[in-house]
């Protein structure tokens, strides 16, 4: 396909309830949305990045940035343009992955819709429905704190991720534990708010029999990880560090991770996803799929990619309404703890550009060749 023009909006989504994690505490969803043009047809692409640069290097306005500057000229400047060579059209700005991967999304949109496929297809989805789970917040209190999580398993949720932080770990998850008996499936997400010195201290959550606890160090710190993982009985999963295949197969190889939460976002798009996919499925090693409170458009490309056969423990790929009152998109609506996978063409879902223009914070930036 040839690339005609590419819009960038940017959404402010109001949160049905503050969502407070080690790093920070949101009560709107700012989002960057790409619309592309082109002569098949068009696409749109949701990038992960939040509005500050406090839970990755990347946030709105530098992906904004580098697509205006870097990464769209390299799209507009390509005769033959395919998602499958993105990686390579991309290579000549390192990293930016967020960025990468929202242009990556509305290519594979446009894509496949003109070719009458859909993600769950051309990714390779063995499921028509996914099993979700759901992560909550950090409360002001533990009670606020069993009160949301019983919401959520009235709602259905098949699995509950509680996130915490040095003063709020092994007491509200103990609590939670009771709460919802000892074969509730429960992991904890600490967002790398923990150090090496803390390791005896998180061998006390070994008691809460947890599925895993997720990226307690920093995402740069995989040695920290392996000493923990041998000191401890809960796996251990990384997100935040696994930001490509190579680093996947090393933190593997090294015993720091046995399970991986994979985020198209934070790997530079869904073929690098599927790449790590591949190869934690070749060593025998669960993944799971994460999410950055995507609208709508992200959440259909998510649940297709957690519908591939090495997805084997419930995503964050929860119902709009865990997040939003209105979503960008027809709505995903939990049935009996899972989520249907879209069939349509492209992600199958339609964008509701009325409530596009109505949320926009700015007005939309039009990009065209020169
Ligand atoms: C995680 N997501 O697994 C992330 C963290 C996260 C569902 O727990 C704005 C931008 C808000 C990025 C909130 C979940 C965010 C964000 C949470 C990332 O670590
Ligand atoms: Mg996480």
């Amino acid at each position: 396909m040839k690339v005609e023009s590419i819009t960038l909006h940017r959404v402010g989504m109001p949160l049905v309830r503050p969502f407070e994690t080690s790093f920070g505490r949101e009560t709107e969803r700012v989002v960057l949305l790409v619309h592309l043009v082109t002569d098949v047809g068009e696409g749109w692409g949701e990038c992960v990045a939040g509005k500050t640069p406090g839970y990755s290097s990347e946030y709105v306005e530098g992906c904004a940035h580098v697509i205006e500057h870097h990464l769209a000229p390299l799209l507009f400047r390509a005769p033959h343009v395919r998602a499958a060579d993105l990686e390579r059209l991309f290579a000549p700005v390192v990293g930016h992955r967020m960025a990468k991967a929202a242009l990556e999304a509305a290519v594979l949109d446009a894509e496949l819709r003109a070719s009458g496929i859909s993600f769950a297809h051309y990714l390779g989805a063995v499921r028509t429905e996914v099993d979700c789970g759901v992560s909550v917040g950090i409360s002001p209190s533990i009670d606020e704190l069993l009160t949301e999580v019983q919401g959520y398993v009235d709602a259905g949720y098949r699995r509950i991720k509680l996130k915490i932080k040095p003063g709020w770990d092994f007491e509200p998850v103990r609590r939670v534990r009771d709460l919802l008996g000892p074969d509730a499936a429960l992991q904890v997400d600490a967002n790398t708010a923990y150090t090496r010195e803390d390791i005896a201290h998180l061998s006390r959550l070994d008691d809460s029999g947890l599925l895993l606890i997720e990226q307690p160090f920093d995402e740069e710190d995989i040695a920290s990880h392996v000493v923990l993982a041998q000191a401890i009985e809960t796996p251990v999963c990384l997100d935040e560090s696994i930001v490509s295949v190579g680093v996947a197969i090393d933190a593997i190889d090294r015993g720091a991770t046995s399970i991986v939460n994979i985020k198209p976002g934070r790997v530079g798009g869904y073929l690098p996803a599927v790449a790590i996919h591949d190869a934690c499925r070749a060593r025998g090693i669960p993944v799971w799929c994460g999410g950055m409170l995507e609208t709508g458009i992200g959440r259909a490309m998510n649940v297709a990619l957690a519908a591939l056969p090495g997805f084997t423990l419930p995503g964050d790929t929860s119902a709009s309404d865990r997040y939003y009152a209105e979503d960008l998109t027809e709505p995903f609506v939990l049935d009996d703890g899972r989520l249907a996978v879209p069939t349509g063409p492209g992600s199958g879902v339609t964008v509701r550009t009325e409530l596009v223009r109505e949320w926009g914070l700015q007005p939309p930036v039009l990009l065209t060749e020169r």
